[in-house]
């Protein structure tokens, strides 16, 4: 799971498009925040697929195509439960389109789904008949992709669906979550995470693992220029900084040897006791100095106190 992005590995952007996202008929909340997220994320990628929601005005999954029902209402179908929705991504509108500001020029193929009239398609790779394939399993099958990355909207719905489907073609399945926004009807997102998780399909948080780094590191520099009572407070500032993050926008912390950042907390813990008891002549006796402190020591090598 550490390895390199490379040859066989392909991100899956699903439905990142103006309807999903605020001022769009079914818009996902904060869905728009996705957007320069994903776009970092795809210039780290060789090979990348879009999916494009594209139904024909009318569609059968439309609220308004079903007399006496309102959207969000569950209703049945021939092949099972469907939630009505707003008229969303009818083909060649507005609402359709890609977000204006995705910038994904390399995307090799664009898969559009949920044309049939009949059958709502949420996954990328099945319609919600679960029997109707897009193709894209052979596609990708054909091209040697065997891990897939996947971003987009709805956490709860098109990437869950998705994100499924692709672990029982055969592939490894990684969702990067913060580079997700969920709808969030009846506590789908929960519910999302926990199909993941009794898949084994890992939930990645990219960004808060960058945010326990930095607050690791904070807390690093801290702690190699105080005594025990605030090495001790500094690293609880730091436990709840992550806590904090943890609450911000949903992310949630999932204490998973597949996170990456369980990784982060345990080397957090494991070298806590190690820094709060490190002598002190060792410790720069500024903050300015615990960041500078490695390279002006080795140069003017300081003798010891
Ligand atoms: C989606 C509901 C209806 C999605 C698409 O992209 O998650 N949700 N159509
Ligand atoms: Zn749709």
């Amino acid at each position: 799971m550490a390895d390199k992005i490379g040859d066989n590995d392909l991100l899956l952007v699903i439905d990142l498009q103006n309807d999903f996202c605020p001022g769009g008929s079914l818009a996902v909340p904060a869905g728009e925040e996705i957007v320069p997220i994903v776009n970092r994320l795809a210039g780290r990628f060789a090979h990348v697929v879009l999916t494009q929601d594209w139904h024909p005005a009318g569609h059968s999954s439309f609220a308004s195509a079903n007399p006496g029902r309102a959207p969000f209402d569950v209703v049945t179908f021939p092949y099972g439960p469907q939630v009505l929705w707003p008229d969303h991504c009818v083909q060649e509108t507005a609402g359709a389109e890609f977000h204006a500001d995705l910038a994904v020029p390399h995307a090799e193929l664009i898969i559009r789904k949920g044309c049939r009239r009949a059958i709502d398609s949420y996954s990328a790779f099945y319609e919600n008949d679960r029997s109707t394939p897009t193709g894209l399993a052979g596609y990708l099958r054909e091209r040697g992709f065997t891990r897939l990355f996947l971003v987009g909207l709805a956490l709860d719905f098109c990437v869950r669906y998705s994100a499924e489907d692709g672990h029982r073609c055969g592939f490894d399945v990684v969702v990067i979550e913060d580079a997700t926004r969920a709808i969030d009807l009846d506590s789908s997102a929960d519910a999302a995470r926990r199909a993941f998780a009794e898949l084994g399909i890992p939930g990645l948080l990219i960004l808060v693992s960058l945010f326990a780094a930095v607050a690791l590191y904070g807390a690093r520099a801290i702690l190699a220029c105080r005594g025990r009572i605030h090495s001790a407070a500094a690293a609880f500032g730091a436990l709840l900084v992550v806590i904090e993050l943890d609450a911000f926008k949903g992310f949630h912390l999932d204490l998973d040897p597949t996170n990456v950042y369980f990784w982060l907390f345990a080397g957090f813990l494991f070298r806590l006791p190690r820094l709060a008891t490190e002598p002190a002549r060792q410790r720069p006796r500024t903050m300015f100095r615990a960041a500078t402190g490695n390279i002006r020591s080795s140069a003017r090598a300081r003798p010891r106190a």
